[in-house]
Parts: C-alpha cells; structure tokens; sequence
C-alpha cells in the first residue's frame, strides 16, 4: 500500500509523497497551548479552537490511521520591477493553491479506495485537508520525514527547499511508514537575523511581528511599527525563505501548469498597483490567494508600501 500511494501520489503531480503514523502530538500539544497562552497568534482565533482535533488525528477523523502528506513545489522565479509592491510567491498563482492541490488530494483518494475499497477512508467527516483545518500540516510533514522545521519556521522538504505546500490525506488504514531526516539547520541562523520586523526571538516565534500575519491575516490596519518594514510586500513575505542555503541549494522552478504565474501581472509597476480598481481586482485575482485578502486590505497594503517607499526616496 505504501509504495502504491507514493506512485499515484507522483502520478497525480505531486513532488513528494511520505506516510506517518496517525499518533497523539502530545509535544506538540504542550508547546502550542504555552503558544496560544502568549497571544503570539494575534487575531487568528481559530488556531485557539478545536484543539482536540489539532492534537490528535484520531479525534478529528475518527478511525483514522495513517497521515498520508504531499508537496507541491511552488518556487519560480518573478522579478517586480524596483521599488513596485510585491507578491511572496504563494500569491503569485493565478489560481490559488487551495483548489489545485485539494483536486489532486481528491484525485489520490479516488485512486487510493479504486485499488484498496471505500472502508479506507472515513465518508463521515471530511479527511484532505489543505492549509485551513486544525491539522499541524508541517509537524506531519517533519514526521512522515519529508524534511524539517527550519528556524523559520517552514517545513524544509530534502531536496525541495521550503517553497512548497503541503496537503493532507488521512487513511484508515495502517501501512508501512517513514523515518524523520534530522534538522540540518546546524548553526545557521541567516533566517533570524534577516527577519525585518525581528518576528523570532529568544520566547519562539511571535506571528503577530511576521509581516505575512501583519498584511494577510490582520483584519485592520498594519501596526504603525511594521508599516515601514515591509520590504514592499503587499501579501506574504519570502524574506526569511530567499535566505535560506537550503533553498539556494534546493530550489528549483515548478513544473506544475495548475500553479502558473498570473500573466497579468507580467508588466505591472507602481502605477498599475496603485491605480487597481475593485473591478480590475475581481477580474484578475477572483481565482488567485489575493481573493482572501478583499479589495480594501490589499489596497491599503499597497498604499502604505508605496508611502515608506517615497519617504525613503525624500530622506
Ligand atoms: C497560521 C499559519 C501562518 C501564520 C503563522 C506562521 C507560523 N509559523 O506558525 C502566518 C500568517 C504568519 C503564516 C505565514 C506563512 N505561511 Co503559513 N500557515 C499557518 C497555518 C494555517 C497554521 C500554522 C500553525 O499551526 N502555527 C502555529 C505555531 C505554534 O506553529 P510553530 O511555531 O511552527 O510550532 C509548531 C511546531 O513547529 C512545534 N514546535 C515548534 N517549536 C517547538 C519546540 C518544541 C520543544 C516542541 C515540542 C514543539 C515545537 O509545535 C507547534 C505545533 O506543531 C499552516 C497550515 C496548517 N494547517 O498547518 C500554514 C502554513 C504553515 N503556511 C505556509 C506558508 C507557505 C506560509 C508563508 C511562507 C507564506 C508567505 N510567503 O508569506 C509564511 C511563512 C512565515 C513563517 N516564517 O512561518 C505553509 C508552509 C509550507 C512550508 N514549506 O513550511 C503551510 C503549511 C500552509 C500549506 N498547507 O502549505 N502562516
Ligand atoms: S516571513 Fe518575513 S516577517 Fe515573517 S518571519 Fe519570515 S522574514 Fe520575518
Ligand atoms: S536560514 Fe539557516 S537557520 Fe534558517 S531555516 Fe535555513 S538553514 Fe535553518
């Protein structure tokens, strides 16, 4: 069963495709509580729900067995002409990565209960899981010995770099599983001191100073502390990825047509971003992740880069 899933895994297209053993995260468990108890994940209350479900597979699917993880690599390389607001490469598909590696995981499924029955799976309740469910994708992904969690925070998948999504498919079924690869971070730490807004420090990792939380996920205004430290990202940030050796040693552009480049935004500069209009924003990114930021955040994101960009040019 292992090797037949990895084979329609690789079939289907994804890049890496490894099984862990559906176990209790008690480690995990301890570390996130303490976590959340902080309030280092600022406005994002649904990292504070269903924990239960977060810690331990077998509660949110219930029979479940194995955490069958995949990757899709998203690396490609885009130049946003100097001083343009810019895009971390997650945003940069014209169709959000959401849908494109749900319909493969349904595409696995199928392939998985074609050659293995229908009782592999439990019909219940939901079990692919993409990015938005309480699942601690990375944590799978390090377990299943698809890479390790870098100091940044990223799952650092051998051979792939850390530009790669991860998706989830839970059996229930038992198999044969993978051995974890050890943290070869060593004594780097080039992601930590490149950080702009210092979102890593000696307490862990506070999401509320990454610039990704602050122009994504933060339903208001950016914290008038972060706003000159953008980087002129408008959605995202790549900052601690770009320098990451292993990233320099392992990434490679995609060969993935589903996760292509918006080609709109091929000759777009700083007139193009601040002229958008909500029509412009509804044609272009409707299908892209820009979609879940709305019209207005981005729009403000998009001005406050622009603003720190001409008040570096006027000092
Ligand atoms: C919330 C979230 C964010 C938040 C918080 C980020 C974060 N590092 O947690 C924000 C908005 C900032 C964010 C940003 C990004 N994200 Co995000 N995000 C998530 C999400 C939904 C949950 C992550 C989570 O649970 N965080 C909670 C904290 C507590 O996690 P943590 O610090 O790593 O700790 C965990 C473990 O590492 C472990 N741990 C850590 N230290 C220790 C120490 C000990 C002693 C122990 C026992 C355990 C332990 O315990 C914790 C629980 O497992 C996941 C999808 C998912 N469902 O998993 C995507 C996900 C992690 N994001 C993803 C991406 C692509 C990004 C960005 C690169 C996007 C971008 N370019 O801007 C950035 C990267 C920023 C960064 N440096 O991490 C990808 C990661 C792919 C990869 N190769 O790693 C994911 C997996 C989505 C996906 N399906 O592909 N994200
Ligand atoms: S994504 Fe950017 S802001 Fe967030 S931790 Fe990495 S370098 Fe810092
Ligand atoms: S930059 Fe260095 S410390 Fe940071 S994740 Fe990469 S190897 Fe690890």
């Amino acid at each position: 069963m292992h090797r037949y899933i990895k084979q329609a895994a690789k079939n289907i297209g994804f890049d890496a495709c490894k099984i862990a053993q559906a176990d209790y995260l008690s480690e995990d468990a301890a570390f996130f509580q303490r976590w959340l108890a902080e309030g280092k994940q600022g406005e994002m209350h649904y990292l504070e729900r269903n924990a239960e479900k977060r810690y331990n597979p077998q509660v949110l699917v219930p029979g479940c067995k194995s955490v069958v993880v995949v990757l899709m690599n998203y690396f490609t390389q885009i130049e946003f002409p100097t001083n343009s607001p810019k895009l971390a490469l997650y945003a940069c598909p014209a169709v959000d990565y959401h849908t494109v590696i749900k319909q493969k995981l349904s595409e696995l499924e199928t392939a998985v209960i074609e050659k293995y029955g229908k009782q592999i799976v439990n019909p219940d309740c939901q079990h692919i899981f993409v990015d938005s469910a309480p699942v601690l994708e990375r944590r799978w992904a390090e377990r299943a010995g698809l890479g390790w969690i870098g100091r940044n925070k990223q799952l650092i998948a051998s051979e792939l770099g850390s530009y790669c999504f991860v998706g989830i498919l839970l059996l229930n079924a038992e198999t044969t599983y993978d051995t974890p690869v050890r943290n070869a971070c060593g004594r780097c730490r080039k992601c930590i001191d490149a950080c702009p807004t210092k979102a890593f420090s000696d307490s862990g990792f506070d999401a509320r100073r990454c610039i990704s939380y602050q122009n994504i996920e933060k339903k208001g205004t950016i914290d008038s502390d972060m706003q000159t430290l953008l980087n002129s990202y408008i959605a995202g940030c790549d900052i601690c990825a770009k320098v990451c050796p292993w990233n320099k040693k392992w990434a490679k552009t995609h060969n993935h047509p589903e996760l292509a480049a918006n080609s709109e935004l091929a000759d777009w500069n700083v007139k193009s971003w601040e002229n958008l209009t909500e029509k412009q924003y509804n044609n272009i990114f409707a299908k892209s992740a820009l979609s879940r930021l709305g019209f207005s955040k981005l729009k403000e994101n998009i001005q406050l880069v622009v603003d720190s960009k001409l008040k570096q040019i006027k000092t």
